[in-house]
């Protein structure tokens, strides 16, 4: 080991880095509100397509309820045709009947890992509190540090990143369409909870809603069926990843008309999300 490590040098390291993205990710082409199993989803295939691609979390890690399968059972289950989307991306399941299984931690790591490999980029510990927004559509987001903003947010102003479309896969409580729905108004309103559990219902639900509420903001997975109050799912996680593939395909439409030209999106995954 070296022997004159100064701490003043790893300290301006890690500001010098942290500034720098900072300053990059003042734009990007799409914002990832949320890094749970959809968001990660998209945000992995959007950066793999090339597209910048900035994925906010408010915990310090990413992965949203994806690492816990169900009640803390850390084993995560999906159903066709999900378990060939996260297969071709070298994720291994194993067939129980009807459905695939395996380790939450272990799919959890996998797509976060893939998802930074492919260039997505994350500000973790960070909140999204507003969006930005103009006549013809919603133009970025409004952040804050989470800790910041649970203590202290009537007095400390946040700062705003612009963005091409927002994707809201923030999960059951849907927050940037919440906020949208309050200040600026959604044309098909706003249930903000989702009802009791109806699993297959709920999964194809979830693929189904997930589409532009606003112009340049679409909602995804979870924040999908609260946002039209549609049953929840509970421990079964196709429907998000299935949901995340659909965002990741609409945002590109918005931005180059485009399709995923890295494709190896089976057929059957595009039959269900098209
Ligand atoms: O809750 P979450 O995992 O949402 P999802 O991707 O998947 C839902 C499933 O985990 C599960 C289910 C069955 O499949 O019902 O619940 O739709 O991930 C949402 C992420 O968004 C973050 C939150 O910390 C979590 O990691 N998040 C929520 N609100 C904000 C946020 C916010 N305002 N700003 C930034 N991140």
């Amino acid at each position: 080991m070296k022997s004159n490590l100064k701490e003043s040098e790893v300290t301006k390291t890690i500001i010098k880095g942290f500034m720098n993205d900072f300053l990059e990710y003042t734009t990007s082409d799409v914002i990832v509100v949320g890094g749970g199993p959809c968001g990660t989803t998209a945000a992995m295939l959007l950066a793999r397509e090339g597209v910048k691609t900035l994925i906010i979390e408010k915990d310090v890690k990413p992965g949203g309820g994806m690492w816990q399968g169900g009640m803390l059972f850390p084993k995560m289950v999906v159903e066709e045709p999900a378990n060939l989307f996260l297969e071709s991306f070298g994720i291994k399941l194993k067939q129980e009947g009807n459905v695939y299984v395996a380790d939450s931690y272990y799919v959890s790591s996998k797509l976060l890992s893939l998802a930074f490999e492919h260039g997505a980029k994350m500000f973790n510990s960070v909140r999204v509190q507003d969006v930005i927004y103009r006549d013809d559509g919603i133009k970025g987001v409004v952040i804050n540090w989470d800790q910041v903003a649970h203590l202290t947010a009537n007095c400390v102003d946040p700062l705003a990143l612009e963005s091409k479309v927002v994707i809201d896969a923030t999960g059951h409580n849907a927050h940037v369409a919440k906020v949208v729905s309050e200040k600026i108004g959604l044309k098909d309103g706003f249930v903000g909870r989702e009802g009791s559990m109806w699993i297959e219902k709920a999964e194809l639900a979830t693929i189904k809603n997930t589409k532009e509420i606003y112009p340049n903001l679409i909602v995804a997975g979870m924040a999908a069926n609260g946002v039209a109050g549609l049953p929840r799912m509970g421990p079964i996680f196709g429907g998000m990843f299935l949901s995340g593939i659909k965002a990741a395909r609409l945002a590109l439409q918005k931005i180059n008309g485009g399709v995923f030209k890295k494709n190896n999106i089976n057929e059957e995954v595009k039959k269900v999300i098209c």
